[in-house]
């Protein structure tokens, strides 16, 4: 079988054993995709496109059924026309390979994404409340992981986010730890490899979420925190070098858990959006420009916001914002007005207790989706954009117990974004690998 155009509608569904195999793939590059459930049919696809070969032999059946065949398969698919395709084809519908995980310390609630280490591919730190540290696992550069390395945090380590806040040997890692009530800081000594931990008082009462932007005029990143135990958010500045100044912090609704940052009112400034558990509102916290925040204008959602998330849904160019309602199993959607104020919500059910949310192009159609970790129903759900920031309904697709924390990347480096879940009850992170083709 050579690389080639295939139509097909039948391919298989490869087992996590074999996907953790990590097979290496054909001479050619891009994505690739196993099967090998030997022989068993998966979901129907309308996709067109070219096929790329595993040379692994002990997952069985390797490739793509063709169209034209008729239907059972083999390793010797499609018409090999070899026309060339320009463009990334997904699954219609959007599909992820059946996930993959890898234990990842106690009780992860929150995942995230980057290149910690400057080889090829993003890196997965996972914050693990009731093991007292993070947890980071390295990309092999094909969206498998290498060994986990942990690394001490505070006490109760809740939320974790990626970025390069020492502007020296890139992404650094920032956590906020819930029963310490400090935010910890671990700088990359370069190749993926942490500093200890540098503590600072969050400001307030248990920490629950940590959120990095530029928020003062200098290009130094600083940080966003929600004190869930003191209803506030706390901003710390970057003094410029990696380390940050005390808190100063400003009131929100009740019970904060979750921030993001966005420019909303289209100034050079970014603004701080807040989902309040206990008041099932979001507030909004305008930038004076100085990384000083006017009075919180409120909106209502849904019950028992868990997350917030900040990026533009319709194509106004204006950030809009989307929340998780752990309480009533919906995502809201509130379109962005202009000047940052904010149209009335609009919800998509979700599935069960959604918690984590995270944002990105996942059928790379040009608009912004939305994927949530449905707590209670062990899946990460999937709201594709219609377009207009109208979206479709839920896409789930099944993760371990209790997934929390969800983050989008592109983890085995076909451009099509993949997923990443925390799952706390299992002690896991699972990778979902989207299903696309070159
Ligand atoms: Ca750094
Ligand atoms: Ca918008
Ligand atoms: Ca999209
Ligand atoms: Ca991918």
């Amino acid at each position: 079988m050579a690389n080639g155009r295939f139509d097909f509608t039948w391919f298989y569904v490869a087992t996590a054993q074999c996907l953790r195999d990590s097979p290496t793939a054909s001479p050619a590059t891009g994505s690739y995709w196993v099967d090998m459930a030997k022989g068993s049919r998966a979901r129907r696809s309308p996709w067109i496109g070219p096929v790329l070969l595993l040379t692994t032999a002990s997952c069985g059946r390797i490739g793509f059924e063709p169209f034209a065949s008729g239907g059972d398969g083999g390793t010797d698919g499609g018409d090999g026309g070899g026309d060339a395709v320009d463009a990334m084809a997904c699954a219609d519908p959007l599909m992820f390979a059946p996930q993959v995980s890898y234990p990842s310390g106690n009780s992860p609630t929150a995942v995230a994404v980057g290149n910690l280490d400057g080889t090829p591919g993003p890196d997965i730190v996972s914050a693990n409340v009731l093991g007292a540290n993070v947890v980071v696992r390295r990309n092999n550069g094909d969206g498998t992981f290498g060994p986990a390395t942990g690394y001490p945090t505070g006490s109760q380590p809740i939320a974790v986010a990626i970025a390069d806040v020492d502007q020296l040997l890139g992404p650094d890692l920032v956590v906020a730890n819930q029963a310490s009530d400090t935010i910890s800081v671990l700088l990359n000594l370069g190749n993926g490899t942490f500093a200890p931990q540098v503590t600072y008082p969050a400001g307030g009462l248990d920490p629950y979420a940590v959120a990095i932007g530029k928020l003062n005029a200098d290009a130094a990143l600083d940080l966003a925190v929600v004190n869930y135990g003191s209803n506030t958010v706390s901003v710390l500045l970057n003094n410029g070098n990696g380390t940050f100044a005390a808190a100063v912090t400003y009131p929100t609704g009740m019970q904060p858990l979750s921030v993001a940052i966005s420019p909303f009112d289209g100034g050079g400034s970014r603004d701080l959006v807040v989902a309040n558990y206990a008041s099932n509102t979001v507030s909004v916290l305008l930038n004076s420009g100085d990384g000083t925040f006017g009075g919180q204008m409120i909106y209502a959602i849904g019950s028992s916001p868990w997350s917030v998330g900040a990026a533009d849904l319709d194509g106004d160019t204006l950030p809009d914002v989307v929340a998780t309602n752990s309480g009533d199993a919906t995502a809201s959607v509130l379109i962005n007005t202009g000047a940052g104020a904010f149209a009335p919500q609009v919800t998509y059910p979700t599935g069960a207790n959604p918690h984590g949310l995270a944002i990105a192009d996942l059928d790379l159609d040009g608009t912004r989706d939305v994927v949530v970790g449905n707590a209670a129903a062990a899946t990460a759900g999937v709201l594709l954009n219609s377009g207009g920031a109208v979206f479709a309904a839920q896409l789930p697709f099944a993760t371990e117990t209790n997934p929390n924390g969800v983050a989008i990347a592109d983890l085995n480096n076909d451009v099509a974004p993949d997923l990443v879940v925390a799952n706390a009850t299992t002690g896991t992170i699972s990778v979902l690998i989207a299903i696309c083709l070159p």
